[in-house]
């Protein structure tokens, strides 16, 4: 691995750099340690020590280390950069270094730069009522939470996407780095562009351990490290010591020759328009954990070892031999060379950072909802299918979408803040139109048989749902917009990802100092129903259960049942702030049931009677739900047998296009009033509910309705195969015919009067099942169904 081998540090420099190291270092164990004393003045006692010892030091040193050196990085480079920790475990060490640039007191008034403000941020710390003791929302210049580990390259490169002068400081953790979602994110570099994009720098944070573990990184010899990473496409270099002024000086001089390399290469392509892939700089950083540590606790080695990982010395309190070595731990940064009287640091260790929005912690691009711009966006209407009459044609839901998107794409092609998202799905998904407007990111080889493949392509495939999930985030987190446009099944790759990221969004809410972001959206489709070429591996609707698990003010699930329902809750979400919205919308020929104008009513209100399809006259004896496009044509179908066969029974259609008007107003803004619930879905009569997904959801949303007694879900049961359309809705019990089986066992008194009915529904199951086994395809009489008004 190449090794630079200039001194660019002069004697006053070194010294400096080290200076703030050991103040953020010193910082960082206080934080962990102490409950009052923050300067060490007195003797230190058991009462100064906090009594539950959280936090993680070993991987702080190496990201204070960085940190320091992308200062004098900034300040000599006059670079616009952030700082995305990998190991987020590391949260005092960022904490540390915010209070130093001045930002923490900025944002936090209390946490003042002085003694006064230490002992706080000390305080504070993993303690009740205090802060997290990861890279949190909390953290000022954070964009990463890092406490599950594997999304921090990802995010980097999200955020580096269209925003061509910044460059993301990436640490990664040598652990992190066996984690699938990080091993993918490598591949990142053949989908920046260095002409339109800014820089990601990846800093690989050799430090040798897991928890308990080594790391595979660390074990595999330089060559085979050396071959992976090069293989990955990237140039690395190695920075590598335990002698601090050794590694100051290797750091500072690696620094400056991958910025210049990085500025290099921005050049080749901007000014020389080269369109070659270059091989990006990165840097791994070879120290000890738990470096300038304890080397040994009760005999065994803690310093460059596993035993580092979280609080090297677990007893301070209990035992007067820890007490002392923490004690000489601390002194060993000689704080009263970093503090003056006050407390403040001196100014040597900090009049040389940089200041105002070069300040990682301050950069805007970093709190995105700062440099967060609107989208332009096209009148939705204009893309509407025409309906005269319900149902009087079919349209394919996600295509028309396509068109809208197309706009988007070129509405916003000057801002450059929007981007769609896909592992290799946006054609399958019948979103192609976007590429009228623009390609698919793509800087690897091109063959002469590649479509709509482009250098500077704003839509972003590539077979990684981490990747994708990530790069969103990451591009939304620094204030930009996108849609997720992925299998519903496979969406589940996700479900930890979202999770993290629906957290973030809780916590950033109540931080005032954070303007809200553009709403993740994720595009759900090809989903459980209409699996006709794939079967069983990809049926799975369950990613809505996953999501209505998180906190209500911040995740959204729509069921739009057509086109132009898509459209109008599509237009929504692209303009939504701060949440999750879940869409989840076919791609296949769907009858269009609304017209535009409708449908803008129908996804405003989230819930509504289908008039053209009822005939209660406000006194029903059943209430018909459904909510999702199969849902609601197995629905419509068995209230024409209804009408058909039972014409005295007065039937209501209720069709939910915001699965959240279901829960109670308490427990979700968009929760319908129990007043409004109870007179769309009466109090006493029978509810057959249709709805896209696994059924328990709906109860579980609605158990504390009046009239949940009488709620019946059909729904997802896991019955799934390589089948006909038709036959999907049948072995999950969701077929018309079984609806209308349902009615007639669910309205009192119906069972005796309906009974030939009932004998006929069967029938017509048995005949579906000996036509598909037959003829491989659905009886004419369902493949050419139409509604009849
Ligand atoms: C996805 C995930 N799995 C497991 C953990 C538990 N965990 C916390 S820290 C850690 C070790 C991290 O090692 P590394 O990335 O090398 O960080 P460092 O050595 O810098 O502490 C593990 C396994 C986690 N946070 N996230
Ligand atoms: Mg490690």
């Amino acid at each position: 691995m190449r090794t630079i081998s200039a001194l660019p540090l002069k004697p006053d420099e070194l010294s400096r750099i080290d200076a703030y190291w050991r103040a953020a270092n010193y910082l960082s164990v206080g934080q962990i340690y102490l409950l009052a004393n923050p300067l060490l003045r007195e003797p230190l006692r058991a009462e100064h020590i906090k009594p539950r010892l959280l936090g993680h030091f070993g991987t702080v040193p190496g990201l204070n280390l960085v940190y320091a050196h992308l200062q004098r990085a900034i300040a000599t480079h006059d670079l616009d950069a952030i700082y995305v920790t990998g190991p987020g475990h590391g949260g005092p060490g960022i904490v540390a270094n915010t209070w130093l640039e001045g930002t923490y007191t900025d944002l936090y008034h209390d946490v003042t730069r002085d003694a006064r403000g230490m002992a706080r941020l000390f305080k504070q710390f993993s303690f009740p009522g205090g802060i997290p003791s990861h890279v949190a929302a909390e953290t000022p210049g954070s964009i990463n939470e890092g406490g599950e580990l594997g999304y921090s390259l990802a995010h980097a490169y999200g955020a580096a996407f269209d925003n061509p002068e910044l460059v993301v400081a990436c640490v990664v953790g040598d652990g992190e780095a066996e984690t699938g979602p990080l091993a993918a994110a490598w591949h990142s570099n053949k989908f920046m562009n260095p002409a339109r994009d800014g820089a990601v720098l990846p800093i690989l944070h050799l430090n040798g351990y897991k928890i308990a573990n080594p790391t595979v990184l660390a074990r595999i010899g330089d060559d085979e490290l050396t071959s992976l990473l090069e293989g990955y496409g990237h140039a690395p270099y190695l920075v590598s010591g335990d002698d601090p002024a050794v590694v100051h000086q290797s750091l500072a001089a690696t620094l400056d020759h991958v910025v210049a390399e990085i500025h290099r290469i921005q050049r080749d392509a901007r000014a020389d328009g080269s369109a070659d892939r270059p091989r990006w700089p990165m840097i791994v950083l070879r120290t000890p954990k738990g470096w300038t540590g304890p080397k040994e606790v009760g005999g065994l080695p803690v310093e460059g070892t596993w035993r580092s990982h979280q609080v090297p010395l677990p007893q301070v309190r209990e035992r007067p031999e820890q007490l002392a070595a923490l004690d000489a731990w601390m002194r060993s940064y000689r704080p009263e060379e970093l503090f003056d009287e006050e407390g403040r640091p001196r100014p040597n260790v900090v009049d040389w950072l940089p200041t105002g929005d070069r300040r990682m912690s301050a950069n805007p691009h970093a709190n995105g909802g700062i440099v967060l711009r609107d989208l332009e966006l096209p009148d939705f209407r204009d893309y509407g299918v025409e309906v005269a009459a319900p149902a009087d044609a079919m349209s394919e839901p996600t295509r028309v979408l396509g068109e809208f998107l197309r706009d988007v794409m070129r509405l916003n092609a000057d801002d450059q803040n929007f981007r769609l998202f896909g592992p290799d799905e946006t054609e399958s998904n019948r979103l192609q139109a976007v590429y009228e407007a623009t390609g698919k990111a793509w800087y690897a080889a091109l063959e002469p048989t590649d479509v709509h493949l482009a250098r500077d392509g704003r839509v972003m495939e590539v077979l990684s749902e981490h990747t994708c999930q990530g790069w969103l985030e990451g591009y939304l987190l620094t204030g930009r917009h996108g849609l997720f446009s992925c299998y519903e099944a496979f969406v589940h790759i996700v479900d930890s990802m979202f999770n993290q990221h629906a957290k973030w969004l809780k916590v950033s809410r109540e931080i005032e100092w954070r303007p809200p972001i553009a709403s993740l959206n994720y595009l759900l489709t090809s989903h459980v129903w209409r699996q006709d070429n794939n079967g069983f591996s990809h049926q799975d609707p369950g990613f809505i259960d996953h999501v209505v698990n998180k906190k209500a003010d911040v995740i959204r699930v729509y069921l739009p049942p057509d086109t132009n329902t898509l459209l109008s809750v599509v237009d929504h979400c692209l303009r939504s702030r701060d949440y999750v919205n879940v869409i989840v919308a076919g791609k296949q020929p769907t009858w269009n049931w609304l017209s535009i104008d409708d449908a803008i009513l129908h996804a405003t209100r989230g819930i509504g009677i289908w008039e053209f399809a009822s005939n209660d006259d406000g006194e029903p004896d059943v209430v018909m739900a459904c909510a999702g496009d199969v849902p609601t044509l197995e629905t419509l179908a068995a209230v024409s047998l209804i009408r058909t066969h039972l014409p005295e029974l007065r039937v209501r259609v209720v069709n939910v296009v915001d699965l959240m008007r279901l829960q109670p107003e308490t427990e979700h803004r968009h929760g319908l009033a129990d007043r409004e619930f109870d007179a769309l879905f009466t109090v006493d009569r029978p509810i057959l509910f249709a709805y896209h997904g696994y059924p328990w959801l709906i109860h579980r949303l609605a158990y504390r309705r009046t009239n949940h007694h009488n709620l019946h879900v059909r729904g997802y049961k896991e019955e799934g195969t390589t089948t006909t359309p038709f036959d999907m809705v049948v072995r999950n019990d969701m077929d018309r015919f079984h609806l209308v089986l349902d009615v007639i066992d669910r309205v009192p008194g119906l069972g005796q009067k309906a009974a030939s009915v009932r004998q006929a529904m069967i029938d017509k199951r048995t005949e579906h099942w000996a036509w598909t086994r037959e003829y491989g395809e659905d009886m004419p009489e369902i493949a050419d169904w139409r509604w009849t008004p």
